[in-house]
């Protein structure tokens, strides 16, 4: 692929922080985006960029918005920790079997904004690899978890090429100690969807979210064929949150941290 895809493409979840974020982002280097929500865009639109408010639950709109593009970010979805089923099947589990149908029609790549609550249940201790267990903390864990395994149904029964990201924490900063393992820093993740838009090939691959912190709870990934590595680190921070815990023993023990304590 060239450094500015030839096709449009999709951003789903695009009025969250991290869609806008990519919006501007990408549509500064060129990329023609489309970008779509449930929730108006709050933004004013970039250059080469259409928004569309739509329902992910809803299967026609879905695969309409994917065809033509050659590229879907999907970050649409519930993003926290919901406990009720019904808060994370629509987005989570319908949608991203539309988002899936679409791309299998329309031969587009898909970049997945999984989650670290997808392996929550890992001990702080372990390091991980990419080929790790799943081991979801929460209902949300449990439906990236689903999604992961949806990216590997379509690419082994559809050759549908998927990067699977299991992001950690995305935020300006971290605010706690444990964001000193889990951070990822915005521009890192900029380069990284550009990096995952630009590859030739991806297959289906999976990446950790996050930047180059001495403290990760995670090794192994697929970063070297996609050509992304991570430029920032949440060291800079550490005097800033080292000791900010949650005081709860349950959470402290792992990975996903406040996830695996409640409900
Ligand atoms: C996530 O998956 C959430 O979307 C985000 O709000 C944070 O809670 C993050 O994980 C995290 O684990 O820090």
């Amino acid at each position: 692929m060239p450094s500015t895809p030839d096709k449009p493409v999709l951003i789903t979840g695009a009025s969250g922080n991290l869609g806008r974020f990519l919006a501007r982002t990408l549509a500064a280097e060129g990329w023609t985006l489309r970008l779509t929500d449930m929730v108006p865009f709050p933004d004013a639109l970039p250059e080469r960029a259409s928004f569309r408010r739509i329902d992910l639950a809803d299967a026609l709109e879905v695969v309409r918005l994917v065809e033509g593009c050659g590229l879907v970010l999907h970050f649409g979805g519930a993003s926290t920790d919901e406990w009720a089923f019904e808060s994370v099947v629509d987005a989570n589990l319908r949608g991203l079997y539309h988002v899936y149908e679409g791309a299998r029609l329309a031969k587009a790549r898909v970049v997945f904004a999984s989650s670290n609550h997808a392996i929550g249940f890992h001990e702080r201790s372990e390091t991980l690899d990419a080929d790790c267990s799943l081991l979801p903390d929460s209902l949300y864990g449990a439906s990236k978890a689903f999604g992961e395994v949806l990216a590997r149904l379509y690419w082994l029964k559809h050759q549908v090429e998927t990067v699977l990201v299991r992001i950690g924490s995305c935020f300006p900063e971290p605010v706690d100690e444990r964001m000193l393992s889990t951070w990822l820093s915005y521009p890192d993740l900029g380069r990284m969807m550009i990096a995952c838009g630009t590859a030739p090939a991806v297959g289906c691959s999976l990446l950790w979210g996050a930047s180059n912190n001495s403290r990760s709870f995670w090794g192994k990934d697929d970063r070297k064929a996609i050509g992304w590595a991570p430029q920032d680190s949440a060291d800079t921070f550490a005097n800033a949150v080292l000791g900010k815990v949650s005081g709860d023993p349950v959470a402290e023990k792992y990975q996903g941290g406040i996830y695996t304590a409640r409900g």
